[in-house]
């Protein structure tokens, strides 16, 4: 890179935060997987909205393509300058601005993690609604640009449905700010919706604005064994509609809670193991566990039922969900498919999906767990190179022939890029580049992510 740029960008943010040596820049380049690795000549860390405009401003002038990047968990190669881009971070805006009770809704800086604007809203009395594994890492700028779903998705919506206003930069190198939270607006386009999912193609977000929901005091776990992946699903969708309390339907198979109970040292809740396990967690401001037990009850498929209505017991068990990715990446580095199927076809995607990386990859190995409550499987597979092309192509032909999406909640970042046309019509197509030249006429924002070439 041009040192005199450099040397502009260093005036912007100061010298500290423009990081070009290899070992302070190799976090920035390797993703959370170790699957996508790239290269890039410097980070920059603004460490204000304006220095953020001022960044992208010269590097729409100078036409240098950038990378923003948060706490680095995305899952799709997004965020990691595979083609030797500028990375952004925006970690160091990581204010979250005091909880504002009258209209229970918290503003935060793209770099705050998710768990810090959780803690905030909790010590007000409120929730952030949005939780998942990586909330400890994961930025408000980053879930933003990815829409992040997570466990509470089914009673609470993904980050689209929290956000009520943002601020970012646009590939324009303007500002656009809105974070008066007024929840009734109908004032023409909604730029924080648009925004939200666009996994930083259109610009940077620098703050967003999120509603916050009541507390649920009564807490229960109910750790379900089940004999088939259809029963779960049918089972599910009953529970969805006849458990007033539930918050999470989550899905997990007994090769993974092995695993993880096995990497990391934690107990089994039965003693035989059983086919599949739907894990339901139920929340309100009175005890659920009846309302649970009852709806559980006489359900087809139910094999035994585990149930923790204790912080420790219910951490303990959610662990065996929650800590899949990382027991996985201790068997080596995965390739991940994070899809949506209908209800209906869950079982049969299930067996099929084994069947198809079997015929692809015969030494590679198939784990699955998932977010049963919306359709969302996420499979992950081991014992396979990082570019196993065939395996992608043969996974989303299966995805797509069976009327599922090729992208649940992660995005599709530079890794599904070449598929999104199997997802998305021409015209759809035409639509979303339309509002991306609009938005970045000079095509420096994430130009890897979301369109192939
Ligand atoms: P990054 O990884 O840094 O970036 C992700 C994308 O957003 C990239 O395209 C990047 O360019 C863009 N981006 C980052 N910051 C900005 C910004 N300020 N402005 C514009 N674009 C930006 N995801 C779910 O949806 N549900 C889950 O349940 C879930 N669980 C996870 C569990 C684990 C253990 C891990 C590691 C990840 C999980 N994820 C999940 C994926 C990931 O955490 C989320 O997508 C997360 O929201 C990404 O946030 P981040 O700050 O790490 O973003
Ligand atoms: C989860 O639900 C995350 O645990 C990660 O979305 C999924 O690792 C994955 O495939
Ligand atoms: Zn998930």
């Amino acid at each position: 890179m041009d040192p005199a740029l450099l040397r502009e960008l260093a005036e912007i943010v100061e010298p500290a935060h423009v990081l070009t040596e290899p070992d302070a820049k190799s976090g920035y380049e390797v993703d959370w997987t170790g699957r996508f690795r790239g290269a890039t000549p410097a980070v920059i860390r603004p460490g204000s909205t304006s220095e953020v405009a001022a960044v992208v401003e010269l590097c729409r002038r100078e036409g240098v393509a950038v990378v923003p990047q948060g706490g680095n968990t995305g899952m799709v190669g997004g965020g990691v300058p595979l083609a030797g881009e500028l990375v952004v971070s925006l970690r160091r805006l990581d204010h979250v601005d005091p909880v504002d009770t009258a209209a229970q809704q918290v503003t935060a800086g793209a770099g705050a993690t998710v768990e810090s604007v959780q803690r905030a809203a909790a010590s007000a009395g409120l929730r952030y609604a949005v939780d998942f594994g990586a909330r400890g890492t994961a930025t408000v700028g980053g879930s933003t640009a990815t829409n992040a779903g997570g466990i509470n998705l089914i009673r609470f919506g993904g980050t689209r449905e929290q956000l009520v206003g943002i601020e970012a930069v646009l590939g324009t190198g303007e500002t656009v700010r809105r974070l008066s939270g007024l929840i009734k607006d109908n004032t023409g386009y909604h730029l924080p919706s648009l925004l939200c999912g666009s996994e930083g193609t259109l610009g940077i977000v620098t703050a967003a604005r999120f509603r916050l929901v009541g507390m649920a005091p009564h807490r229960v776990l109910a750790f379900v064994a089940m004999s088939s992946v259809d029963a779960a699903a049918a089972a599910v969708a009953r529970w969805r509609t006849g458990i007033p309390s539930l918050e999470a339907a989550e899905l997990v198979f007994h090769d993974g809670i092995a695993l993880v109970a096995n990497a990391f040292g934690l107990s089994l809740p039965f003693a035989a193991p059983s086919p599949v396990y739907v894990m339901l967690d139920a929340g309100a401001l009175h005890d659920p566990t009846d309302e649970l037990a009852e709806a559980v009850a006489g359900i087809d498929g139910v094999v035994d039922v585990a149930v923790a209505a204790d912080t420790v017991r219910r951490s303990a068990l959610w662990r065996l969900r929650e800590d899949h990715a990382l027991a996985i990446n201790t068997v080596g580095v995965p390739h991940k498919f994070d899809v949506t199927l209908p209800q209906a076809q869950l079982g049969a995607f299930t067996e099929r999906v084994r069947a198809v990386v079997a015929s692809v990859e015969p030494e590679a190995y198939v784990w699955l767990f998932g977010h049963v409550g919306d359709g969302n499987l996420h499979v992950n597979v081991t014992g396979v190179a990082p570019d196993a092309h065939a395996l992608d192509d043969a996974v989303y032909g299966l995805v797509v022939e069976m009327g599922g999406s090729i992208s649940a909640e992660h995005g599709i970042g530079t890794a599904k890029a070449r598929f999104l046309p199997l997802d998305r019509s021409a015209t759809e197509l035409t639509a979303m580049r339309s509002i991306k030249a609009a938005l970045d006429p000079a095509g420096i924002m994430n130009p890897h992510a979301l369109f192939a070439g």
